[in-house]
């Protein structure tokens, strides 16, 4: 029986992004229900999935499981026999520890930056010292991560940790951020993974604008 992943804009929703990636990039079955944010029924119908009435959900045989990070997990849980994470338990426990790191952090720089896959700027101090701290925090690890694995992805191949960067490479490119030529194709190597593909190509052409996330 197949999965139903209800996702916000494409074009907006970085935590949609994260979990539909890892359904997508897996090849397990479903189906999407996308609903776009800052609608008059945006509400109701996202409380007619979870009582959170956030995107990303995942519902599986009637029940749901919401926030971007418990659905990889449940995922991961769901088809052990995927490389979701790492098999390696240490390895495993770095990309859960990056991964909660992205889920709970660079603030900075989220609030500064909104993912908006239509528009690229070019580059102006956004954010201040803080989204400075966090591009240079994340460029480290990135530079750290493609040393000891090789690249082209954090620990390798494409795994979950990567679907919790996508939507940063999206905004250090979408914002022109001065990032190392690393840094550059790592952002390279994610978006032209055919699932980021599949998203951006769809997210680019939708109709939908929401004023709070478009920036000058
Ligand atoms: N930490 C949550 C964040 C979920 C979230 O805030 N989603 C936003 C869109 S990206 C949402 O559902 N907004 C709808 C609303 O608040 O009405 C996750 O990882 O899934």
């Amino acid at each position: 029986m197949s999965y139903t992943i209800v996702v916000g804009n494409k074009n907006y929703s970085s935590w949609s992004m994260r979990a539909w990636l890892v359904i997508d990039h897996f090849g397990l079955d479903y189906e999407e229900d996308l609903v776009p944010l800052d609608e008059a029924d945006t509400r109701a119908r996202l409380l007619a999935y979870s009582p959170a009435g956030k995107v990303p959900t995942l519902i599986d045989r009637g029940r749901a499981v919401w926030d971007s990070l418990a659905i990889i997990e449940y995922l991961a849980e769901r088809h052990p026999d995927l490389p979701i994470w790492p098999a390696d338990p240490m390895e495993r426990a770095l990309a859960r520890s990056l991964s909660a790191e992205m889920h709970s952090g660079f603030q900075a720089l989220r609030s500064a930056c909104p993912m908006n896959l239509r528009k690229t700027f070019p580059f102006r101090r956004r954010g201040g010292r803080r989204a400075e701290r966090d591009v240079a925090r994340i460029e480290a690890l990135i530079g750290d991560r493609i040393a000891r694995s090789g690249g082209p992805f954090l620990f390798g191949e494409w795994g979950a940790v990567d679907a919790m960067y996508a939507p940063v490479t999206a905004r250090l490119t979408g914002y022109s951020w001065p990032v190392s030529k690393v840094t550059l194709s790592y952002c390279a190597a994610v978006q032209q993974e055919a699932s980021y593909r599949r998203w951006y190509k769809a997210g680019v052409v939708e109709p939908w604008v929401i004023p709070a996330d478009e920036v000058k």
